[in-house]
Formats: structure tokens, C-alpha cells, sequence
């Protein structure tokens, strides 16, 4: 009897380890599923922990066709967005919330990079070609 329970606990405790990676797997796709076929074991508390994944410090648009790509973009506190223009036309960019975005007129080929200080939602727009529209998301 004894051989016999051995054999069945290592067979169940390969079950939790392909069992934990999906799970894991399945939070870093943004789901918040732990396995709980596992519940009481080690590994099982360790996926728990995962937490959503953080705002990248680094964000690039580009300006192209008289559009911005992507057209919203999500920062971390601090973190910063540099727009690139592919155009050859020139574009300046201005943000509905006063004294946020104010850039230079950008160039064929120029970049202008602002930094996000205060967590918000920044719409901005060419104001030269005032269909052109973004959003920077600072979290
Ligand atoms: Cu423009």
C-alpha cells in the first residue's frame, strides 16, 4: 500500500507544477485566475502574488499621415512620451489641459519628448491640423 500512495502523490504534485504555470501565465495575461487544484501548496500562494503589469517610464508616437501612432499611450508617474514625426509636413502639438503638452513646432524628422509629472489623462491635438488627437495616459 504504501509504494502505491507515493506514486499517486508524485503523480498529483506533477499536476500542480504544469497546473502553477498556467496560472501564471494566465496573470501575466492580465486575469487574475489562480489554480485551485493547488490550493495549500507553495507554489500555489507564490502565483497569487503576480500583480498587473506596471506603466512603461518610455512611451514613442509616431507622427504619420497626419495621425499619431498609437493614438493613446500609458505612462508611469514620471515617465515621459517622445513623439517622432514622420510627415514632412510640420505639426505642433497642444494638450486640452492647459501648460501640459506645448511643443515647439516639430519637423520633418524632429522629436519633441515631455514628461509626465501628476498622474491624469492628457488629451492633446495638432494645432495645425486640429484632427490629428492623442491621449497620454499617467498612472
Ligand atoms: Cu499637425
Amino acid at each position: 500500500m504504501p509504494p502505491l500512495r507515493l506514486t499517486a502523490r508524485s503523480a498529483r504534485r506533477g499536476r500542480c507544477g504544469r497546473g502553477a504555470r498556467g496560472a501564471l501565465a494566465l496573470a501575466l495575461a492580465g486575469l487574475t485566475l489562480v489554480g485551485g487544484a493547488c490550493a495549500g501548496t507553495d507554489h500555489a500562494s507564490t502565483t497569487s502574488t503576480t500583480t498587473a503589469a506596471a506603466a512603461p517610464r518610455l512611451a514613442t508616437v509616431t507622427i504619420s499621415d497626419l495621425q499619431f501612432d498609437p493614438r493613446r499611450v500609458e505612462i508611469a508617474v514620471g515617465g515621459s512620451v517622445s513623439w517622432v514625426n514622420d510627415d514632412v509636413t510640420s505639426h505642433l502639438l497642444v494638450s486640452t489641459t492647459p501648460n501640459v503638452i506645448e511643443s515647439p513646432l516639430i519637423g520633418k524628422a524632429g522629436t519633441y519628448t515631455h514628461v509626465f509629472a501628476v498622474p491624469g489623462e492628457y488629451r492633446y491635438y495638432c494645432s495645425i491640423h486640429n484632427s490629428m488627437k492623442g491621449v497620454v495616459v499617467v498612472r
